[in-house]
């Protein structure tokens, strides 16, 4: 399923007006114009007007027609944009930048009305330069229309998700989460890079019996203490937690990845803030075994699955695990659920 917000186009206000004013400006200068003076001058700032009205009001109107239709959304991307916004907010925002773009409309239509009327050059000037200045003073007035509109920049860089249970993959660096997702969604997984964040986000399918699983590995996302977080990448973080259905913490028992302590710490972390059902595997049992096990398992309090994804020990229970837990009315209901009210809306 394609993301329904990859084309949405967002304007910055004053980014905005800069280009429009140059645009203006330049389509005036190439204008050739004929008549006396003031007939010169008054066709060169109709120009200038109608040019910086025309593209405000049209960026404009592009922003509010770029939003996908929130009632149509699939559940799985409404769940994420609410994480940067309440979907009535989205509908609010739109008929504002609507509004937005009739008022620039209006105002330029009375501007080039008083045009006509203009007696001298410098009255003509006099006019465009007001209306250059009430077009810049409402965009500004009003630029919190756009700045809330903004924080939806975050979804253009989702991937194409599926409407399906999803299991998301955490641990630290190297622990082994993209040789995971390797592992469980086969040779030829339908995994592309996306930038999500810094270092993208991947995504691949899993045949878990009945269920088909979408597996998210989240490259630098997951693999560190949530609190030294910016705000984007908070974001980042709930949008995960928005669409996780099951989450997989991956260990690794060599420690190059980090004292296991460390480890055992992001694991209570990502449990905390997820609240989801959570398996626990340690990863890398062809280098090391029992004793760091044992170590991880008295840390956590939790049974841990022993795993290598190099020569993958201990892959075939982990894949029984995932099937039981696709079972789960909890986990897949929830999909269930999805699908039960799409098909409601026809
Ligand atoms: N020996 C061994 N190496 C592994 C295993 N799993 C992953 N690795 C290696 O550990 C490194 C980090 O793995 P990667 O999957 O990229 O970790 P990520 O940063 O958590 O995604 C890579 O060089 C892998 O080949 C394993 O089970 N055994
Ligand atoms: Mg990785």
């Amino acid at each position: 399923m394609k993301n329904p917000f990859k084309r949405i186009f967002l304007i910055d206000a004053e980014q905005l007006i800069e280009s429009a004013l140059a645009d203006a400006s330049k389509k005036a200068e190439l204008a050739s114009v004929c008549g006396s003076m003031v007939e010169k001058a008054k066709q060169k700032e109709g120009i200038r007007t109608k040019t910086l009205g025309s593209i405000l009001s049209e960026q404009i109107r592009k922003e509010a027609g770029s939003f996908p239709d929130v009632a149509g959304l699939p559940e799985i991307y409404k769940e994420l944009m609410e994480v940067y916004m309440k979907r009535g907010n989205l509908e609010k925002n739109i008929s504002q930048l609507k509004w937005m773009a009739k008022k620039i409309k209006q105002v330029q239509i009375d501007c080039l009305r008083e045009l006509k009327h203009a007696r001298h050059t410098q009255d003509a000037r006099k006019l465009r330069k007001e209306f250059y200045g009430r077009a810049a003073s409402f965009l500004r007035r009003n630029k919190k229309i756009f700045s809330d509109s903004f924080e939806l920049r975050y979804l253009k860089r989702l991937p194409d998700l599926q409407e399906l249970p999803t299991l998301v993959i955490a641990g630290m660096p190297n622990a082994g989460k993209t040789s995971l997702l390797f592992r469980l969604t086969g040779s030829k997984p339908e995994i592309e890079p996306y930038a999500f964040t810094t270092r993208g986000l991947m995504a691949g399918y899993f045949e878990a019996g009945f269920a088909r699983l979408q597996v998210i590995d989240t490259p630098g996302l997951l693999d560190r203490p949530l609190e030294k977080r910016n705000k984007i990448e908070k974001q980042a973080v709930a949008s995960m937690k928005a669409i996780a259905d099951l989450v997989v913490y991956v260990f690794d028992l060599s420690e190059i990845a980090g004292p296991l302590e460390k480890q055992a710490n992001l694991f209570a972390q990502i449990k905390k803030e997820f609240k989801k059902p959570t398996i626990a595997v340690a990863n890398k049992t062809d280098i090391l075994g029992g004793k760091e096990l044992g170590e991880l398992e008295r840390l956590t309090g939790e049974k841990i699955i022993p795993l290598s994804c190099e020569t993958g020990e201990g892959m075939e229970l982990l894949k029984k695990i995932l099937e039981e837990k696709a079972k789960d009315e909890k986990i897949s209901g929830k999909y269930f659920r999805r699908l039960e009210r799409r098909d409601e809306k026809g």
